[in-house]
């Protein structure tokens, strides 16, 4: 008796799984993440005025002197750019605070700007509320400065500075953990308690998404070059890692576990110059216009979020050439991926023309029934030349769908096959380019039925196809 009842609960928990239902959901603080898709990093300290990566923790306060520091532009270049936020290095691993915390005698207030009464993270939150974009900070756990720094007092000094930043810097919409993890001052390394560090911020702060190698909320995608994985899986499996030197293999982080217990998407750091902080040798080695697209549609394009570090110079503002670059790359963006244009030209075409296993769940979303047996059909309406599709999953539903193929049909009757894998948040395939009325799309295999939140067809400009 108990074994059959044994074993039909085993077909139950399987049944469960081949609809999708059991695999891990997004919470609603993710959801909102997913959306966010592209915002800025920004680092900027010490190392800005001694043209430094990493500083050692002992360079003077008065270093840090911003001759017109302005927030407001950064917030102005970043709403240009099209980026939805900004996330800045408010302590880095120098370890002098961008604000007057009291838990340090290594910030702005004891530096000469502003005779010690600035407050960088106070000018950022306000111009970010100012421009409605959602703010965030960057704050390392690795202290070169700190005298408790690899003592446990340091996890206290930690906690402290994460409570100022929510009390008076807050809404908090990003925290960002970087895992690096070396020598303090007197020579030792911290053991950071993670638990009480990820507790703080739940009770203080409950709708941050935090971010490190290894979520809780948000992972690092294993590289620095902002590229997640074509096959990127938003589930991650962290029993037994840790953030930093204990974090899972970089190709692990690049593309999630397909069968990871937990919801910890990829978020690609990537700067627009060579240094994360901003370097004079440097302003001629800004990222094109074509190159930011490129990253976009190798982020953005495979299911994860860029953050685009723009560093200020030491005036404390965006040079020319990052402004000038970024506003070309929000041009291209438009001009190339524009949905109301495209609707206008009649190129983006939902589910209107597909057949009876399409069901309306929402909206926008259609649940493909019977996926292996059928293809969903898309009709262009008459011929047009594309070279990119866009498929969205949507992930309320969880991340469902494994491998796919696009079939586009040429004037001759020919057919071009698009291969892809994973969808998440958004997949954007580009192709050489076919004339066609007519793409059909077949979801090869998914946990349960794939929940898509809608297909765009562009034309893109032909040197914007990815290499
Ligand atoms: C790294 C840091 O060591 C770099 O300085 C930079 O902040 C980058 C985003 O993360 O781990």
């Amino acid at each position: 008796m108990i074994r059959i009842s044994l074993k039909l609960f085993l077909i139950f928990l399987i049944s469960i799984n081949v609809k999708g239902q059991n695999r891990p959901l997004p919470s609603k603080a993710q959801l909102a993440w997913h959306e966010m898709e592209f915002y800025f990093f920004v680092h900027f300290g010490p190392n800005t005025f001694t043209d430094k990566e990493w500083g050692h923790g002992d360079e003077p306060e008065d270093i840090f002197n911003p001759t017109q520091l302005d927030c407001r532009q950064w917030a102005r270049t970043a709403k240009a750019a099209g980026a939805k936020g900004i996330i800045i290095t408010a302590k880095h691993h120098d370890g002098f605070c961008l604000w007057p915390s009291k838990y340090s005698t290594h910030t702005v207030r004891e530096s000469k700007w502003k005779n010690g009464k600035g407050d960088v993270l106070k000018e950022l939150s306000k111009a970010c509320k100012e421009y409605g974009l959602k703010f965030g900070v960057y704050i390392s756990p690795w202290d070169r400065n700190h005298p408790k720094y690899g003592t446990p007092q340091y996890n206290d000094v930690f906690v402290n500075m994460m409570k100022e930043i929510f009390t008076n810097y807050g809404p908090i919409w990003e925290l960002w953990w970087d895992g690096a993890n070396g020598e303090g001052p007197n020579g030792k390394r911290q053991v950071y308690d993670w638990d009480r560090f990820k507790k703080t911020v739940k009770t203080l702060s409950p709708n941050t998404v935090v971010f490190s190698d290894v979520g809780p909320h948000i992972r690092w995608v294993g590289n620095e070059n902002g590229i997640a994985g074509k096959t990127n899986w938003n589930c991650l499996d962290t029993v037994g890692f840790t953030p930093g030197a204990g974090a899972p293999s970089t190709d692990i982080l690049n593309a999630g576990n397909m069968l990871g217990k937990a919801w910890i998407p990829a978020e690609c750091d990537v700067s627009i110059r060579p240094g994360w902080f901003w370097h004079e040798n440097e302003n001629d080695k800004v990222k094109t216009p074509e190159q930011l697209f490129d990253l976009f549609l190798k982020s953005v394009g495979r299911g994860a979020n860029l953050l685009l570090n723009v560093p200020p110079d030491r005036r404390g503002k965006i040079h020319r050439n990052d402004s000038l670059s970024l506003v070309g790359f929000k041009k291209l963006i438009d001009k190339n991926l524009d949905k109301t244009k495209m609707e206008e030209k009649g190129v983006r075409v939902l589910f209107d023309n597909w057949d009876s296993t399409v069901m309306d769940v929402n909206k926008r979303t259609v649940e493909i029934k019977d996926y292996k047996q059928n293809a969903c059909k898309i009709d262009l309406g008459e011929p047009r030349f594309i070279n990119t599709v866009v498929v969205r999953e949507n992930l309320k539903y969880g991340q469902r769908v494994k491998s796919f193929v696009i079939q586009i049909l040429d004037e001759e009757n020919q057919s071009h096959y698009i291969q892809g894998t994973t969808i998440g948040y958004q997949r954007i395939l580009t192709f050489d380019k076919v004339k066609t009325a007519f793409i059909a799309i077949r979801f090869l295999d998914s946990f349960g039925n794939p929940m898509i939140n809608g297909v765009d067809a562009f034309l893109i400009d032909e040197k914007l196809v990815e290499k």
